[in-house]
């Protein structure tokens, strides 16, 4: 995998293709977005241009008349790199590089470079190079790896294939490594899920456009002191944290890696385990950069990615984060315009009694309160409890324990025996303020 990194400072040309259609996104925001992916991974951006198609060229993407334009924009400003706004085929990217006589580099490959820099933990690692060698499989040629070796032309088949052949190889067996590896941390992370959910905790995920405030607002309402950057994908790995809620409610947050509008696919399937903390989650907070020009078209693209990893029907509440850069009549017609959302400041910390208000009405939803008399026989019953259960009070008796207790509605059953009164649902008990 080509790689930039900060120090070589990579001057970097843009190559934005309009392939006009449904997308709302207009080149401006195009070129906004890669420019801003291209510094995030330490590029300089030098220049751009836009190229208008309908349809993409086998050959060249934008066309060749078009490639050789862009060709000399390019030299003309000393670009050591191409970037393209859509992905190439390994064809066109080694005819492109070919004709530029620089590297080419498309948006995923750039999505991957950052991905790549930003990984920490071991699952993050794993999960960037799965996608890495799975993006650099059928392109392996396009990297001029076994090109340069036999310098193309007459006699690559000889001992140029066998090499390419050998590369793939080596690469196909990496991907089958790593799958393995993963496996092995998915059910490790599986095991953990599973403790959580039997116990009272409630599961809340942060999801949002990447650069949205998901970190921000993870350390603001918990303890946690997780990065926060003025960059692009920052966090990749997912981090959770206690959130304590009116001294009562137990609730987990996790923070977790941002979406962009067209995830590469090969990103989302290498994450899977990263994004099964949003799939298994209680509710989502959305959170939102609410100071953002095109907020409302960053919310549909997270949407997407949402309804691609099936977990576009879960209880949400978005959050319309950096309020504090709005005035009080933009903040009006965002949440007009977004009902029942929270305008929030992760900075500020305006509208965190509301969120939190939000959540633990969120938490409270699915439970019910009871009053149980458990027996001092029933030992393993009270622990249970006090293991899955919220306990509102408790007295002692001669012979055991008067417990009133707030469970999940799944949980009830372990413990109906033991009522001595009416359950009444958890809503009741609406919280205080
Ligand atoms: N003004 C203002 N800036 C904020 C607020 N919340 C976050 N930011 C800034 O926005 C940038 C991104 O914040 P993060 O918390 O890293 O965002 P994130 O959603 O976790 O981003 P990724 O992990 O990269 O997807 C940082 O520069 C923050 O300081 C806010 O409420 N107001
Ligand atoms: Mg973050």
């Amino acid at each position: 995998m080509e790689q930039i990194t900060a120090t070589t400072a990579e001057k970097a040309y843009l190559a934005v293709v309009d392939l006009g259609g449904v997308d709302t996104w207009t080149p401006e925001d195009q070129i906004a977005e890669l420019s801003n992916l291209a510094e995030t991974a330490g590029a300089e951006v030098v220049g751009w241009s836009v190229q208008r198609r309908e349809r993409p060229d086998p050959r060249t993407f934008i066309g060749k008349g078009k490639a050789l334009d862009v060709a000399s924009l390019a030299r003309a400003a000393e670009a050591t790199t191409v970037i393209f706004s859509e992905e190439l085929s390994p064809s066109q990217q080694r005819n492109l590089e070919e004709l530029f006589g620089t590297k080419v580099l498309d948006r995923t490959a750039l999505i991957l470079d950052i991905f790549a820099q930003h990984a920490h933990t071991k699952e993050g690692k794993l999960q960037v190079e799965l996608a890495q060698n799975q993006y650099r499989l059928p392109r392996l040629r396009g990297f001029g790896l076994a090109w340069s070796r036999t310098g193309g032309g007459i006699g690559t088949r000889g001992p140029g294939e066998q090499q390419l052949e050998y590369d793939r190889r080596v690469i196909r067996r990496r991907i089958q490594m790593l799958s393995r590896e993963l496996a092995k941390v998915d059910r490790e992370r599986e095991t953990q899920r599973k403790r959580r959910a039997t116990g009272s905790v409630f599961n809340v995920c942060l999801v949002g456009y990447t650069n949205a405030g998901k970190s921000s607002l993870l350390n603001r309402l918990t303890a946690a002191e997780v990065l926060v950057e003025d960059k692009l994908f920052a966090t990749l790995d997912s981090t959770s944290r206690k959130l304590v809620l009116d001294g009562r409610e137990q609730v987990v947050l996790s923070d977790t890696v941002g979406f962009i509008h067209n995830l590469p696919h090969d990103l989302i399937a290498a994450f899977r385990s990263t994004l099964d903390e949003v799939r298994f989650a209680d509710c989502l907070l959305h959170v939102v950069d609410a100071s953002h020009e095109h907020y409302d078209r960053q919310m549909i693209a997270v949407l997407d990615v949402l309804g691609e990893i099936e977990a576009a029907d879960k209880p949400r509440i978005d959050v319309l984060n950096k309020c504090d850069l709005l005035d009080a009549q933009t903040v009006e017609t965002s949440l007009a315009r977004h009902p029942g959302a929270i305008a929030f400041s992760a900075l500020d910390g305006r509208g965190e009694k509301e969120l939190r208000r939000a959540v633990e009405g969120a938490a409270l939803k699915n439970t019910v309160t009871m009053t149980l008399r458990i027996p001092f026989a029933e030992g393993k019953a009270a622990q249970s409890l006090r293991e899955r259960g919220r306990i509102l009070s408790e007295e002692y008796y001669e012979d055991g324990l008067i417990v009133t207790a707030r469970l999940r509605e799944p949980d009830t059953g372990l413990f109906e025996r033991f009522v001595t009164r009416n359950a009444k649902p958890g809503a009741g008990s609406a919280p205080r303020d």
